[in-house]
């Protein structure tokens, strides 16, 4: 089984269990006019991410391995919108399902909710769409990896702390070995960024492993 480079300790990395998950490379979090910046974010700085995940995209994708994107985002009607997220106050007013410059913010099927032109799902990718912070929660993403046997994940998307944590958490408790790529990610708030990528690795790796693009690759080269 090979290793990707990776802190605490290397990675033990087999294909045959492992699925890429990108998280959240939504519109909604990157471009102007999005739930990002009604939070009063400088969404330019979640860019970064974008080129690290479109080179894991496209090797992962010519080892035919598996992929699964994720959606952060409410039903129309919202019935799916804690009253408490809905009421949490954004910088300009704007709350979750009110209309802004790219649709009704967060609300799936507005244009806001899709996944960023150099990122998008090809087909037969799945791609999951979450109510919430983590991936596991009211989704049926369990489901769907153990369908497909996976028990490793490699996590990339936006942001480090908020959503990519959480999935890193929920996913451990779950029994998956997780491996982020520090450089696929990244955060409104780079102290978070940074303080997320320790809190993972930390202890021996209490949630997983942190490794980059380019270790990566290197070792699906190998393959
Ligand atoms: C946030 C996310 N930051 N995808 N969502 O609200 O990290």
């Amino acid at each position: 089984m090979p290793d990707v480079a990776a802190e605490p300790y290397p990675f033990p990395f087999d294909p045959a269990t492992c699925a890429l998950l990108v998280i959240d490379m939504q519109r909604d979090f990157l471009e102007p006019g999005g739930f990002g910046a009604t939070l009063g974010n400088d969404v330019s700085l979640l860019r970064r991410a974008i080129q690290p995940i479109a080179r894991v995209l496209a090797a992962w994708r010519a080892a035919h391995l598996p992929v699964l994107h994720t959606r952060e985002g409410h039903r129309p009607d919202l019935s799916d919108l804690p009253p408490a997220k809905h009421a949490r106050p954004s910088g300009n007013g704007l709350h979750i399902g009110d209309p802004g410059p790219m649709g009704r913010i967060l609300v799936r099927g507005e244009p806001g909710h899709a996944l960023i032109a150099e990122l998008a799902a090809l087909p037969g990718e799945a791609v999951i769409d979450k109510p919430g912070k983590g991936a596991f929660y009211a989704t049926g993403l369990h489901v769907q990896l153990q369908s497909l046997g996976i028990r490793q994940l490699v996590v990339t998307g936006v942001t480090t702390e908020v959503c990519v944590q959480s999935t890193i958490r929920e996913a451990n408790d779950r029994g998956y070995d997780c491996l982020v790529l520090s450089d696929c990610t990244a955060s409104y708030i780079p102290e978070l960024h940074a303080a997320a990528l320790r809190m993972i690795s930390a202890q021996g790796g209490i949630f997983g492993w942190v490794s980059s693009a380019d270790c990566l690759l290197r070792t699906l080269s190998s393959l």
